[in-house]
């Protein structure tokens, strides 16, 4: 564990040189290169690094509620707060735990966590990088024996892209989402693949497991895989209202694109003691067909 400015980080390498760095405020990724040293998350100019605000970029925790929909500040208060290294990390099963390097960190609620939100849960997090480079994050929120309690849940994870104009993503097709431009409305999407031309914000339902985001200029895809999480957030601000976003620099909205695993349209409900489970797995391979698109 290392300090940058004065906040721990973990720094997780995989054998092959691919790094990601985790940072104890937060429990937020916010770096993950390949083993040739390529920053594959983005990073805002005007990211402001230091608790309690959570960094624009990497991968923000979004929890015990995803966007406005509740009574919290947006996206819940998990990614303002600073967790804790977790020396008693659960027996994950070999899929969790097939990977040399990961770090298992831990958030349970202070007493203004719970003034704000009276529920008694232990959320661990284990963060694990793959021998080939691949980043997962699985999060376990557990109801520690208290009344049944609701939550939504996103990994914000902001992609870093060469030139948003020429990005697509692919395994949305056909889906109904709900269009955070328009109230909420639903929609149904007609395009053989989702591209960008102007601020989008939407919240794709019971969206598939895996989803391909292809970044054309760097013949780079991003394969996403995730685990008990129905929806898919996809969100880029364009320029307007990027100007708007003080942590966010002015052209930087060409160079990012959110695609965030989530369970955003339906909350979980657990029961006393009863766990949710929720994995990304990221990984960024050559896409060699990204020329016939
Ligand atoms: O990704 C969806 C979203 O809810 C957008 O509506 C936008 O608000 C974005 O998250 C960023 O939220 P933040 O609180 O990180 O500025």
């Amino acid at each position: 564990v290392k300090d940058w400015n004065g906040v721990a980080h973990a720094v997780l390498r995989s054998p092959r040189g691919a790094t990601a760095r985790v940072s104890l405020h937060g429990g937020q990724v916010v770096s993950w290169k390949n083993d040739r040293g390529e920053e594959l998350l983005f990073t805002s100019s005007k990211a402001i690094l230091k608790p309690p605000k959570a960094m624009r970029g990497g991968i923000p925790i979004c929890f015990p509620q995803f966007g406005n929909t509740g009574t919290l500040e947006r996206h819940g208060f998990a990614r303002n707060k600073i967790w804790a290294l977790d020396d008693e990390p659960p027996q994950l099963n070999h899929s969790d735990n097939g990977s040399k390097a990961f770090v298992d960190l831990i958030l349970r609620p202070s007493d203004e966590d719970l003034r704000c939100w009276p529920h008694c849960f232990e959320f661990r997090l284990r963060v694990s990088l793959s021998k080939d480079g691949d980043l997962s994050l699985v999060s376990r929120v557990r109801n520690v024996n208290c009344k049944p309690f609701s939550f939504s849940f996103a990994y914000h994870t902001y992609l870093s892209v060469s030139d948003i104009s020429e990005v697509r993503i692919e395994g949305l097709e056909t889906l109904d989402y709900l269009d955070n431009l328009s109230q909420r409305e639903r929609h149904t999407e007609q395009g053989d693949a989702i591209t960008f031309e102007s601020e989008v914000d939407r919240v794709y339902v019971s969206s598939p497991n895996v989803i391909a985001v292809l970044d054309h200029e760097k013949k780079r895809t991003f394969v996403i895989r995730k685990e008990g999480l129905p929806d898919t957030v996809v969100w880029n601000p364009w320029e307007k209202k990027s100007k708007t976003i003080a942590d966010f620099g002015d052209e930087e909205y060409k160079q990012t694109l959110c695609v965030d695993a989530a369970a955003a349209e339906r909350s979980i409900t657990l029961k006393p003691g009863e766990e949710w489970r929720g994995k990304l797995e990221l990984s960024a391979v050559p896409s060699t067909n990204c020329s016939d698109h």
